[in-house]
């Protein structure tokens, strides 16, 4: 089997060479012959606010809708009443060993109350009905990541026929356009509707409007008499030649030599209030946008597009090798990857698609960050209520943005931080009587920051902490200081202020989280029994280690709060040390050294301090070689089992500089993880494993976390040819190099800032004084 696996690998191998000459390459397509049998075979664009996955059929085409903020619920406290009055006795308990007893309290105490929320919703769907076809030849159905267009192709009695969808963040909407080479040929009925909530009506004979509010089941979440959210959606169909006619709710295009559609929405959803908002008018929004858009010709929408897609998709360009696969359809590629086929160039393609789906996740005209599917969902109730997970999930999906230069995608990241401090202080005072602000492991857009699901769940008090890293690795991206002074610090050093505050002292002297726990993971207690609960997880001592470093760095850069550095400086001193667990040489998960209840846990969380941290590197030997250990373990005991799981092991095993098994888990990724359009499966879909792994493949060719840029620092054989353009390095820095044989030949170093420049190529150590705006050139020769 493994010799026919090779045989059969060489020989498609050879094929591809030799096809390449004649083919355009299609590197940067998702492509397929066929359109989409279900929603996970369908190809996303998206604006930021706006989201749609293009199913591709040729007789009625789907086109399923998302607008970012259509959540069910509403804003509500559920901070438990009981929480602070309950708490020394919880921590008491705990600190006791009497986690068990512990742990009913809290459920009674400070779960929240209720202990759910509700879910992003899909706006609906948008069918085109072409009507019965017969003889389609030449079909084609693709997304090309260079103009962010999805485009269908195909033939009828020789009419070629094209669609082309797109979603503008410029006008603000999503764009159709109909064409075909024959004139008078588009013939097709357009059909806007949702299951519930919403009625559909037609209006001037080219529009579809859809209005509606959510209404919910009876119970606390419930709105004005169950009314909850309202939303409007549009519709505009211009065409060119033949005519367009309203019946029954849908519109009648006949004859037509092209047809554009618009199409937007919008909710009454107020960000800076974290809830719904009457004074929001839906309809209003969306009418504006459509009278502005439509005015513009189809020809200024797509370039309109172009030009600011791309100008932040292609600052980055991977190549890496010289196998050429792209003739193949991207499904077909990814069946002969788990047949053991190498394609290296597929990599590189899932890389740059992880750039594509953060960007249109993640960018304005959006507020909202990406959530647990970006901004892709066609449920009612979706999986996690396709949320905002954020003992790991919501992390992960900006670890890509700074390092694969998309910045800007961090502003809806950094506002939604902002807006839930707010909140986050009521929870932190109601639930901890601590200063500050803080929040738990998941939350919706209604600014929930109570303990959510369960209390073995939720419990992760310092998810804010872990947020707020993303502030400072801005900074240091990019040494904004304004940023740092404005935005990031306060943020900061509020949410460094709840944890000194919520710190008690444990029976050894050290200061203590508590409650808390390692993200889901359960332990053994002696008597056998598993539990969650604890102090003093070691993600919490890391992630306080990590972060109030980042808050002295960053009140000392703006000369600022010593006093208040030197606090920070002693609580440090006062925190028990990362343990190695004498049972395995691993990093001890949690303060006693249990034994786990699920070796084999997709939760890493005790490795925090290798990725996304910087805590645990060579200069710590001891804790380097048992994060090694931790990460066997877990993948002996069948780690790594989802999406997002299987991502995080690809940047710990860069982070380790083993570029073999950092390899070996993208290609895990990708054989055991990944549907048909590249969407990462958890099972079911989820997006945090596109974007971890997209920084994983980063991660593998650059880092700079130690003060010295590390190229190529985990590079496989099986990249051993390849270059990259565009890499951002902390100190502001963008970096393109080239290398061959696995080692470095050419490197540019472009200095935003200038400022000193530490290179390690791999085989030499340079230092570069840099000007601001000025580019270097290093050949490793
Ligand atoms: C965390 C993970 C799950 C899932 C959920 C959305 O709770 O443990 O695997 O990804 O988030």
């Amino acid at each position: 089997m493994v010799i026919f696996k090779k045989i059969f690998s060489i020989l498609v191998q050879v094929i591809l060479v030799i096809n390449l000459g004649a083919q355009q390459s299609k590197n940067l397509f998702l492509w397929y012959k066929q359109p989409a049998s279900n929603w996970n075979e369908a190809l996303p664009v998206g604006n930021g606010r706006l989201g749609a996955m293009v199913f591709g059929r040729v007789e009625i085409e789907r086109i399923q809708l998302n607008e970012e903020s259509l959540w069910a619920g509403k804003q509500i406290d559920v901070n438990n009443p009981g929480a602070a009055k309950h708490l020394k006795e919880i921590q008491q308990l705990l600190l006791n060993g009497e986690n068990n007893k512990a742990y009913d309290l809290s459920t009674q105490h400070l779960l929240a109350i209720p202990p759910q929320f509700r879910s992003y919703q899909t706006l609906g769907d948008l069918f085109l009905d072409f009507g019965k076809q017969g003889g389609v030849k030449n079909y084609n159905y693709q997304l090309n990541l260079e103009t962010g267009i999805v485009t269908i192709n195909y033939e009828i009695n020789d009419v070629q026929y094209k669609r082309e969808v797109f979603a503008s963040a410029p006008q603000n909407c999503i764009v159709i356009k109909l064409t075909s080479n024959k004139a008078n040929s588009i013939q097709c009925k357009l059909n806007l509707s949702r299951e519930k909530d919403a009625t559909v009506s037609a209006v001037n004979n080219n529009q579809l409007v859809m209005s509606g509010q959510l209404t919910d089941v009876d119970d606390v979440m419930n709105g004005e008499g169950g009314l909850n959210m309202k939303f409007h959606a549009m519709l505009l169909a211009k065409q060119d030649g033949g005519e367009i006619t309203a019946a029954n709710n849908t519109l009648l295009i006949r004859r037509a030599n092209s047809v554009t559609i618009l199409i937007t929405a919008a909710t009454d959803y107020n960000f800076s209030k974290l809830n719904f908002d009457r004074s929001v008018n839906s309809k209003a929004i969306c009418e504006k946008i459509i009278s502005i858009a439509s005015v513009i010709p189809g020809n200024d929408l797509v370039k309109n597009h172009l030009t600011e897609f791309q100008s932040l998709f292609s600052r980055v360009q991977l190549n890496l090798g010289e196998i050429e696969r792209s003739d193949i359809p991207t499904d077909k590629r990814l069946d002969s990857l788990k047949l053991g086929v190498e394609d290296p160039q597929l990599m590189a393609l899932y890389f740059q698609y992880g750039r594509y789906l953060l960007m249109s996740s993640s960018r304005y005209p959006g507020v909202l960050p990406a959530n647990l599917q970006g901004v892709w969902n066609e449920h009612f109730n979706a999986p996690w209520n396709s949320d905002y997970h954020t003992n790991i999930n919501l992390q992960m999906n900006y670890w890509p943005a700074e390092i694969c230069n998309l910045g800007e995608t961090t502003t809806p990241l950094f506002n939604f931080i902002d807006n839930y401090r707010v909140p986050g202080r009521v929870s932190a005072k109601k639930m901890y009587n601590a200063d500050g602000w803080m929040m738990h492991h998941a939350t919706d857009i209604f600014g929930k920051t109570g303990i959510i699901d369960g209390i073995h769940w939720g419990t992760s008090p310092l998810s804010a902490v872990w947020l707020c890293q993303h502030l400072w690795e801005h900074y240091l991206f990019t040494l904004d200081k304004n940023f740092l002074k404005d935005k990031a610090y306060p943020i900061m050093t509020e949410a460094a202020r709840f944890v000194q505050s919520f710190l008690i002292k444990d029976k050894n002297g050290y200061l203590a989280t508590a409650p808390s726990m390692s993200p889901e993971n359960a332990f053994k207690l002696p008597g056998g029994e598993t539990q969650n609960l604890t102090y003093s997880p070691a993600i919490d001592i890391e992630m306080i280690m990590d972060f109030f470093n980042a808050c002295i760095k960053a009140g000392s850069i703006l000369k600022t709060d010593q006093q208040f550095r030197d606090s920070l400086e002693s609580t440090l001193k006062q925190l028990p040390p990362i343990r190695i667990s004498k049972r395995y040489g691993t990093i001890q998960e949690w303060i006693e050294d249990y034994e786990e209840a699920e070796p084999g846990h997709r939760h890493m969380s005790h490795l925090f301090g290798l990725f996304p941290a910087n805590i645990i590197n060579q200069q710590t030997p001891e804790l380097f070689e048992a994060a090694k250990k931790t990460l066997e373990r877990r993948l002996q005991n069948g780690g790594g089992h989802t999406g997002w799981s299987r991502a995080w092991i690809i940047n710990f095993y860069a982070r380790l500089q083993d570029g073999e098994q950092a390899y070996k888990h993208i290609l895990a990724l990708l054989q055991k993880s990944t549907l048909k359009n590249l969407f990462d499966n958890h099972p079911p879909f989820q997006i945090d494993g596109n974007f971890g792994g997209t920084a994983g493949i980063a991660e593998m060719l650059l880092q700079s976390q130690n003060e010295t840029i590390e190229m190529l620092p985990a590079l496989p054989m099986a990249w051993n040819v390849g270059s990259v353009k565009g890499l951002c390095a902390r100190g502001g820095f963008v970096i393109d190099m080239e290398w061959k044989k696995g080692i470095l030949t050419k490197a540019v170093i472009y200095s935003k800032n200038g400022g000193d420049c530490n290179l390690n190529t791999g085989t030499k150590k340079v230092h570069l004084k840099t000007e601001a705006g000025k580019q270097y050139v290093v050949n490793n020769d």
